[in-house]
């Protein structure tokens, strides 16, 4: 009954004459297949944290009284019995759900979770090392959408393997105010498609090196089975972010400013890297100075991380990426507000324009700063912050165009140098407020996730994955265990504890999303996609329930897309809690 009745409203939603022009791809059938009554993360939970199963529960029913057991995965034997919460609605699903809390249960093993009339979870773990897996492939996807080099995903996943794609050399488009010829191969594609953006590598290339700093610990000794294993001083979490680092130090012109983007002039249809024939394009705004502050201060705000990161590893490059960070920031300066919004004539591929470039200057500054201890760097973010009268608004994720909360975060975090008390007091007391709102909006959701009914657009998931790193950065800060459980709540509900029951990285779970919008996926003639993708999820575009918007189709580009920057603050969340 239950199940009919949500089929019906699948095809209401779906219905092709609300589609506006973006939504004019073929999308049919919402989620990816048949939904499990009782959904849980497939991958597992840490022994100290809450564990909870969500159940829908079926309309009608008598609903006071459901019983779930906690039950060995092997044995089938029940280890724990637990009574569910009271049914409530949840808004942004339309779903009916009860909550089962077996945190109690700490010993390592494999479980399921049975609710008595409803059905069962699939087999999850509970351990220390629960997410291993799920941080190889994440981070691992980022290998298998390199540029200009050989790819192979073995050992593990051997059949996952292309031919260097994009190799011949990038030309200048005429928006980019030269002519001739430009080297910018490498890099990772950007998403399912194969351009590379400045902006998109900049949070994403800043996003894994931050990882990186606050668990190097943990990272460095990870093997990665990338091509640079073994061959070289840097741990192989680095290599991969470097293969990114070189191309973004690519874009950036003799005068310090940095080309938008590196792309074809049109998106390429579903075929294999080395397949797309077209010319690269090195891509400007059209009139000089034809680099825009975004793309720059992106990179001066990377590269400034980069020279703190990769100081104890290689100094050399370090002190390359300091002197590039340095420039970038003084293109800027000179330059503060070229903007990239829509673009050239002919040019078809990704926009990420931006018509605010102050919060990527602020980016800049203070890492620039937690960097060098320049006092220049640390006035100029003062004055730029102090532009804005907030200091987080209630929305902290950030996002390719919004960098601000992590500017604002890396000052909270400055315990090393001089910085203005008072002021960095009101941005941890902003971060507080914030994380605290996001905590509470993750406890009273059906699926414990922090997305407000609005925020269910393009890449939804990684703004999960965001608010994730979010509580994360809060807790270094504040030490409130109620952010660290938030954030894995994130990592959960990304995992499978959804309303779909599904797991939104490809290869990770039981019931994982199959048909991700990614050329090398659609074109590889295996039927299973490339592993360790996070896709971007529901889309509403203006749609109710919000969260009934995904489509597990490769049409469906704007829910079912993976993108680089979904995938790194996943990485970040995941690294944590290794
Ligand atoms: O395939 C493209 C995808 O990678 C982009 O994210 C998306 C939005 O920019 O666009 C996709 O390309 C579509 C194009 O925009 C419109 N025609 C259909 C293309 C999908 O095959
Ligand atoms: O993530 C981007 C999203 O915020 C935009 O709304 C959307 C449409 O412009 O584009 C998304 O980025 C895509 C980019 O333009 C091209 N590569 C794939 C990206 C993910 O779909």
């Amino acid at each position: 009954m239950y199940l009919v009745s949500m089929t019906m409203l699948a095809l209401a939603t779906a219905s092709p004459s609300t589609a506006t022009p973006m939504q004019a791809q073929k999308e049919t059938v919402q989620g990816s297949g048949p939904i499990p009554a009782v959904k849980t993360c497939q991958v597992g939970f840490l022994p100290f944290e809450t564990k909870i199963a969500v159940a829908t529960v079926p309309s009608g029913k008598g609903v006071s009284s459901l019983v779930a057991n906690v039950v060995n995965a092997v044995t089938g034997r029940p280890v724990l019995r637990v009574e569910g919460s009271a049914p409530v609605k949840d808004a942004d699903s339309g779903d009916i759900v009860s909550h089962f809390d077996f945190s109690s249960l700490k010993t390592p093993g494999e479980y399921k979770v049975v609710v008595e009339g409803v059905g069962e979870t699939f087999a999850f773990s509970i351990g220390d090392k629960v997410f291993s897996k799920a941080f190889r492939l994440a981070v691992r996807s980022f290998t298998g959408l390199r540029s200009g080099i050989d790819v192979d995903l073995g050992p593990d996943f051997p059949q996952y393997k292309f031919k260097a794609g994009h190799t011949a050399i990038g030309k200048y488009h005429t928006s980019s105010g030269k002519t001739g010829t430009r080297d910018v191969s490498g890099g990772w594609y950007d998403a399912g498609d194969y351009g590379k953006y400045t902006v998109n590598s900049g949070i994403t290339t800043g996003t894994m090196l931050l990882a990186f700093e606050r668990n190097s610990a943990k990272l460095k000794g990870i093997k990665l089975d990338i091509p640079e294993t073994g061959k070289y001083k840097l741990p192989d979490f680095l290599s991969e972010v470097k293969w990114n680092l070189d191309w973004m130090l690519k874009m950036q012109d003799e005068d310090g400013g940095a080309w938008h983007k590196a792309t074809t002039a049109q998106f390429t249809g579903f075929v294999m890297p080395d397949q797309d024939k077209a010319d690269v394009l090195v891509i400007g705004t059209g009139k000089a100075p034809y680099k825009n502050t975004t793309a720059t201060a992106d990179l001066a705000a990377v590269a400034a991380i980069g020279a703190r990161v990769f100081k104890s590893y290689d100094p050399a490059y370090a002190a390359k990426c300091l002197d590039a960070s340095k420039k970038a920031f003084a293109w800027c300066q000179l330059h503060p507000n070229e903007l990239y919004q829509n673009n050239p004539q002919g040019i078809g591929t990704g926009g990420y324009g931006d018509g605010n470039a102050k919060d990527e200057f602020l980016w800049a500054a203070v890492e620039l700063y937690r960097t060098t201890g320049n006092t220049a760097y640390h006035d100029l973010f003062l004055k730029t912050a102090k532009e804005w009268n907030d200091t987080f608004s209630d929305t902290p994720a950030p996002g390719w165009p919004e960098l601000r909360p992590l500017a604002l975060m890396a000052y909270a975090q400055i315990k090393d140098k001089p910085v203005d008390k008072a002021y960095q007091e009101t941005v941890k007391k902003g971060l507080e407020t914030a994380a605290d709102a996001v905590t509470a909006r993750v406890k009273a959701n059906g699926y414990l996730m922090p997305l407000k009914s609005g925020e269910y657009y393009w890449g939804s998931n990684g703004v999960i994955a965001n608010y994730a790193l979010v509580l994360q950065m809060a807790y270094s800060v504040h030490q409130k265990p109620a952010y660290r459980q938030a954030a894995l709540d994130c990592l959960h509900h990304l995992l499978g504890r959804n309303l779909w029951g599904t797991s939104y990285v490809t290869h990770v779970g039981t019931k994982w999303a199959k048909r991700p919008h990614h050329r090398p996926s659609g074109a590889d003639g295996i039927d299973e996609p490339w592993p360790g993708l996070l896709v971007g999820g529901p889309n509403a575009d203006g749609k109710t329930p919000p969260a009934r918007e995904w489509y597990d189709e490769e049409a469906s580009y704007r829910t079912n897309e993976n993108a680089i920057n979904w995938n790194a603050p996943l990485v970040f969340a995941l690294a944590e809690f290794l």
